[in-house]
């Protein structure tokens, strides 16, 4: 092909006239080949023209390239005419059903336990997440060398350690000490962070939920008496619970609390074959502890807890690894729509 070739006269009224997209595609690969022979040809002739011929052909090229551009812009720009104009669109067709999405099985039991516990004249509280040391730790009785303020096992926020990532709830409760006016009771649902090495039943944000009751003449029955109502709620059915001595710096006495295993009655391996689990540390607040919020021991007691939420959500569900509750994984989400 050369540029003044008829064949290039009419290679051009064929792009031009192309009715779409498919055929001008088939003539753009008619014309590189029919170029290619074009500079085959060229290579050929005599020395004396063979200049010319290159030029002449290489010309041609141009001329085709700029006609399929343009013929591919006039597509381009009646596709979107048409599509602008409403043209092809039928109102008639149903519309794409939305996705749905669902609650995080962490929030469903948080608001299960949240109209459980308000259900009973308890309020909710919430707190800050970066946190200061001294309500973290100073506040909770927890003393200067306490191994929970290492480094190792707490995120610290600035280079004199006055800022941390709050390691647990308890620290609302001073807070809650120095707002309310006792008698009060308040649960604190919330995430913490601690400074661990991430397992299956080890991660380094998780959930907790705290709990308060400040009142005149609390004892450890009435402690008992809403771990049991708790335990109700969320499986469904009474629940024995025992308590074993637990040491926590802001209760005295303290507790681990057991559940019986809700899922076997001989040993399962949710229970690690001993038909109890450990649910959750509580205990009767230290006197230390309601001075630093401001509450007069003499006359006031009060119990608290500390109840892992990823972890009773993990019994809940059946949930085998904590690490899936915040991996933000849809196909372990969707399980709980
Ligand atoms: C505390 O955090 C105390 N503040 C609880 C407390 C409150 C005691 C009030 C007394 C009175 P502990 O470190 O044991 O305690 O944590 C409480 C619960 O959080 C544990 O029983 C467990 O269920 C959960 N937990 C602890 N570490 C992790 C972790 N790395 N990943 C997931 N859950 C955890």
């Amino acid at each position: 092909m050369q540029a003044d070739d008829a064949h290039l006269q009419t290679a051009l009224d064929r792009v031009r006239s192309a009715p779409d997209l498919e055929a001008l595609r088939a003539l753009e690969r008619e014309s590189r080949v029919l170029v290619d022979e074009g500079f085959a040809a060229a290579r050929q002739s005599p020395p004396e023209r063979r200049k010319e011929a290159f030029q002449s052909v290489q010309r041609a090229k141009e001329a085709i390239e700029a006609a399929i551009r343009a013929r591919k812009d006039e597509f381009e720009a009646a596709a979107l005419e048409s599509e602008r104009s409403g043209a092809g669109f039928d109102p008639t067709l149903p519309a794409p059903k939305p996705r749905r999405g669902s609650l995080h099985p962490i929030t469903q039991v948080t608001r299960e336990l949240e109209d459980l516990f308000t259900s009973m004249g308890w309020r909710v509280l919430d707190g800050p997440e970066v946190e200061l040391e001294r309500y973290n730790f100073d506040a909770l009785n927890i003393s200067r060398d306490h191994p929970a303020r290492d480094t190792m096992d707490t995120f610290r926020c600035d280079p004199e350690g006055k800022l941390v990532l709050r390691t647990h709830t308890s620290p609302v409760q001073v807070r809650a000490m120095e707002r309310l006016k006792p008698p009060f009771r308040a649960i604190v649902p919330g995430k913490v962070f601690r400074n661990e090495t991430v397992d299956a039943s080890h991660e380094h944000t998780f959930h907790q939920m705290e709990g308060l009751c400040i009142d005149r003449g609390v004892s450890v029955g009435h402690l008992i008496g809403t771990m049991k109502t708790l335990l109700r709620g969320v499986f469904g059915r009474d629940i024995e619970v025992r308590l074993r001595p637990g040491y926590f710096p802001f209760v005295e006495p303290g507790f681990e609390l057991d559940a019986r295993c809700p899922f076997c009655k001989e040993g399962c391996s949710v229970c690690k074959q001993s038909t109890w689990i450990e649910l959750l540390p509580c205990g009767m607040v230290h006197p230390n502890v309601l001075a630093a919020g401001g509450i007069d021991a003499e006359e006031w007691t009060g119990f608290a807890f500390g109840l892992g939420l990823s972890r009773l959500t993990m019994l809940r569900y059946e949930i085998d690894d904590v690490r899936l509750l915040l991996s933000g994984d849809p196909r372990f989400l969707e399980q709980f729509a």
